[in-house]
């Protein structure tokens, strides 16, 4: 007990100071900075137990080990009312207690999960809708206050609270976009809504993250977080670039059915 309550106090704040603040996904939202919280909470409460397990097990193997020439094993231990009692205690406090921070943090600030068309927690303040469209292998992206111009590209400005409206036009793939610490399913005739505030500048990870064909493999991009005035340059850009073709994209809308009418012609 000694030895393991010596090495919990040791490495249980290492863990949490040194190793937490280098958890994954990282610091570009204030979604994906609340991941790191959580890991490094889940990470310190694991210590102790990973190191009770360990440390009774290097004791064990040392000090119970056979003796030579024995033939004989130690008496057999049934039941122990303080040990059962404090097993139970402790594993139930434990894990009611993730249970309830994992709660608390999700009805936060929705922790940059989808929570489908009609989201429970959905933050105060101006926000900007983004649409992320998937389908057989690649996202692209709608921005309805800017006409509902659709790009190849994700570029959002940081420090503004990002209202992504995830689907999909053919079968299930899931949007995930690493460093923001978001992810969500893309479903076809559904609108699965995330939000996420970018905190940092800098091009992060998207993903597929839902096994959807042959190109799985190859759906990703890199998408950018940029200054308000960068991303304002950057959406005129793509509204002259695609003005020749906006005339040919269906108005912007929530979910889009796929066009039989199209084909064969
Ligand atoms: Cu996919």
């Amino acid at each position: 007990m000694l030895l393991w309550l010596g090495a919990s106090a040791v490495a249980t704040p290492l863990v949490v100071v040194v190793l937490g603040p280098s958890l994954p996904p990282g610091n570009g939202s204030a979604q994906a900075s609340g991941h790191v919280t959580d890991n490094t909470v889940l990470l310190g409460m694991a210590t102790p137990v990973f190191l009770l397990v360990v440390v009774y097990l290097i004791y064990a193997v040392t000090n119970f080990r056979q003796q030579p020439g024995a033939v004989l094993e130690g008496p057999a231990v049934r039941g122990d009312a303080r040990v059962q009692t404090a097993w139970i205690v402790i594993t139930s406090v434990l894990v009611l207690a993730l249970a309830a921070y994992g709660t608390a943090e999700l009805v936060g600030d929705g922790a940059g999960s989808g929570q489908g068309p009609n989201p429970a927690f959905a933050p105060s303040g101006k926000k900007l809708q983004v649409q992320v469209i998937a389908q057989e292998w690649a996202f692209t992206y709608r921005y309805p206050s800017y006409g509902g111009v659709e790009t190849p590209h994700l570029v959002i400005p940081v420090d503004t609270t990002i209202e992504f409206h995830v689907t999909s036009l053919d079968v299930i793939h899931s949007f995930w976009a690493y460093q923001l610490g978001v992810k969500a399913d893309a479903n076809p005739q559904v609108d699965n809504i995330v939000f996420v505030k970018p905190t940092k500048q800098e091009a992060f990870n998207i993903r597929c993250s839902e096994l959807c064909g042959i190109w799985h493999g190859y759906m990703f991009d890199t998408g950018r977080v940029v200054s308000a005035a960068a991303f304002q340059t950057w959406i005129r850009q793509q509204q002259a670039v695609f003005a020749p073709v906006a005339g040919y994209l269906p108005p912007y809308s929530t979910t889009y059915l796929p066009q039989p009418s199209g084909r064969g012609t």
